[in-house]
């Protein structure tokens, strides 16, 4: 890429520009509600085209110095139509922006409806993005709102005084979007700055990282205005507890903006009858013969949500102002022992699937028909479970994880921790950061079973030990109800964050990367690999990867790597291995992948990483059927269910 950079660190952002420029105005540790249309809450996307324009110039800085975000973007030099949401990269025929490292900018106006703007107090303006990769800078009508680090989580700024007295109640938002990455962020990545004039044009560039997926940047999730009165709940927190007769659901509400005269709060099953009352910011709920969340194939009604209903009246002047949001909430407990994984005390095992959010044009970008493919995918397969590798997921797909009872694995984007640096204080800060945005925003799930931490770090060095231990016991005192994890490939003499898990994840890939070709290795180097864990921690154990490429339409037997009859094999021998060891301590399987996905260009990648047993359009390769019958296999075992679930059709909702 024969791109210009003027200094190091993120491009286009050089110390100088940092302290000009970008005012710390971080999201603060508020709480993160999903915005829902309530009896006092409006709320709107602004999904569609928004005028965009990538800062081309030698120190991706233009934008920056002209003030871009003082006018109307057209009217700094040409823009083009960016859908939202959506990845850039792959939407237009220009390379340049494919690959492009720096700032883009993204600009919409929208006219808010006068009702929002008037009353005393007026209602509360939020805009709040559901995610933007990287790093962002919002302004609204010129003047910046919020700035947040980090793609795949939301972040909101109260933008009410800014629109208040704007002309004609036009809100005019502007987007600042940065894709590097840096030994800090998360994921890590590196500029690389190629100095050797003889080989490359001056100033280029390449950012180096250590993960295996695109780097897709844009903004990636809706983009919404919601309302609030001017006082308003801040945040919900729930847990539950139950037996089989009678559930307490605890829980807790903050409230901003006065001190609420009265809070209430109602809890309606499915027929929208009242269960269970309470009042005050913090209590219990007691529900008796509770309907428990149970995962898909556990139960003929999995997902099953109560909606808690919480209403709030608060004296600010002379009004008295109401606030109400309904949450939906799942009855369930978690608990590990040494060789299980219990789900309402029943022993649960994962089978399923790692996946990635990627498609085809849009990228990363949220994509409703592709979320509904893709959940009766899994449902066909007869998969209970993921893993959000290797980042969290949109709001919306872990909305349907909660409605379906397809259980999660939810990950941080902590993928790709190998250098040195990347062990250090600012990234450990960052780290903890990021949990704490990951656990307010899925608290409330119940599908949300455990949490990983990070994917495949170099564990083995000496600083993971601090690290880990201070992330994941972070982790746990933000919420003490799940367990922790992260996602080993390390030795397990070696690994330094595995004493800290609650369950050990191992990924592995005998046959691909070790010994490619020789399926042959595969019963004794599984077992072997599943015994020295076993012995070493005496923890419940998922093999949280497995995998072989698989072009589709390449065929060969005997089996040769990269045709579909090599992946089925694969397969087959790892599924021999787990069969024996799931009746001793191992609770679960996640293949890797579910779709094949893109990657960045590079000698072992054909347009993309090929492991998964759907094409990239979601159809299945020979090892899908593979896998097929073995989940609905597992699940008739282990359902609580008479033995003759053999259509998915039953589970459909
Ligand atoms: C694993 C990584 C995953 C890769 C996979 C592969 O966790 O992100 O895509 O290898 O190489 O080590 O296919």
């Amino acid at each position: 890429m024969a791109l210009a950079a003027s200094c190091s660190g993120r491009v286009g952002l050089c110390p100088l520009l940092v302290l000009l420029f970008l005012p710390a105005l971080a999201a603060g540790p508020a709480g993160m509600l999903q915005p829902r249309d309530t009896p006092s809450r409006e709320r709107r996307e602004l999904g569609g085209l928004w005028s965009f324009r990538a800062d081309l110039s030698p120190g991706r800085d233009a934008g920056f110095a002209q003030r871009w975000y003082r006018q109307p973007l057209r009217q700094t030099g040409p823009v083009i139509d960016m859908p939202v949401p959506a990845s850039f990269n792959d939407i237009t025929q220009d390379p340049r922006l494919e690959n492009y490292i720096g700032w883009v900018w993204y600009e919409k106006e929208v006219l808010l409806p006068p009702r929002w703007l008037q009353g005393d107090p007026a209602p509360r303006v939020v805009l709040r993005f559901g995610s933007a990769h990287y790093y962002s800078i919002v302004w609204v009508n010129g003047v910046q709102v919020v700035e947040h680090e980090g793609g795949h989580l939301p972040f909101e700024a109260d933008i009410s005084s800014v629109v208040r007295g704007s002309p004609g109640a036009l809100c005019r938002i502007t987007v600042a979007l940065n894709n590097t990455l840096s030994p800090h962020t998360l994921p890590p990545g590196s500029i690389q700055y190629m100095a050797d004039k003889s080989r490359y044009p001056r100033n280029y560039f390449v950012q180096d990282i250590k993960f295996d997926f695109f780097n897709y940047a844009g903004i990636h999730r809706p983009v919404v205005l919601y309302t609030t009165p001017a006082a308003y709940i801040d945040d919900i927190t729930v847990t539950t507890t139950s037996s089989d007769t009678v559930a307490l659901v605890q829980y807790q509400v903050s409230v901003v903006g006065s001190t609420a005269n009265s809070l209430s709060l109602s809890l309606r099953d499915q027929e929208g009858k009242v269960v269970a009352a309470g009042d005050g910011p913090v209590g219990e709920l007691k529900v008796l013969n509770p309907n428990l969340w149970w995962p898909y194939l556990m139960h003929e009604n999995p997902g099953y949500l109560y909606s808690l209903e919480v209403k709030m009246q608060a004296q600010v002047g002379r009004v008295l102002l109401e606030d109400v949001y309904t949450l939906p909430v799942g009855i369930r407990t978690v608990h590990v022992t040494s060789t299980q994984f219990l789900i309402n005390g029943r022993p649960f095992y994962f089978h399923g699937v790692n996946k990635h959010e990627d498609a085809d044009i849009r990228g990363k970008g949220l994509d409703w028909p592709l979320i509904v493919k893709d959940f009766n995918l899994l449902r066909w397969l007869g998969a209970n479970s993921f893993r959000t590798s290797h980042y969290p997921y949109a709001e919306e797909i872990m909305d349907l994880c909660d409605a379906y009872g397809i259980v999660v694995i939810d990950e941080s984007p902590g993928v790709g921790i190998k250098l040195p640096e990347s062990f250090g204080n600012k990234s450990l800060q960052h780290h903890l950061a990021v949990m704490e945005e990951l656990v307010r925003r899925d608290k409330n799930r119940p599908s949300v079973v455990m949490w990983s931490v990070a994917n495949e770090p170099a564990s083995e060095l000496p600083p993971a030990a601090h690290y880990f231990k201070t992330v994941i016991a972070r982790t746990k005192a933000l919420d003490p109800s799940r367990p922790v994890t992260f996602v080993t490939d390390a030795n397990y003499a070696l690994d330094r964050g595995a004493p800290y898990v609650d369950v050990i994840c191992v990924n592995s890939y005998l046959s691909w990367y070790h010994d490619p070709g020789h399926l042959e290795v595969i019963p004794l180097q599984l077992t072997a690999q599943f015994e020295n864990w076993y012995k070493t921690y005496q923890k419940p154990i998922i093999q949280s990867e497995y995998g072989a490429d698989s072009v589709p339409g390449l065929h060969s037997d005997p089996p040769l790597m990269f045709s579909e009859e090599y992946q089925q094999a694969m397969l087959r021998e790892y599924h021999a291995v787990l069969d024996k060891k799931r009746k001793e301590y191992v609770i679960g399987e996640l293949i890797w992948n579910f779709a094949d996905f893109m990657t960045n260009q590079g000698t072992t990648r054909v347009l993309g990483n090929k492991k998964g047993i759907f094409t990239r359009q979601r159809q299945p390769k020979a090892a899908a059927f593979v896998l097929r019958d073995r989940y609905w296999k597992i699940a008739n075992e282990s359902s609580c269910l008479p033995p003759v679930i053999t259509s998915h059709s039953l589970f459909l909702k």
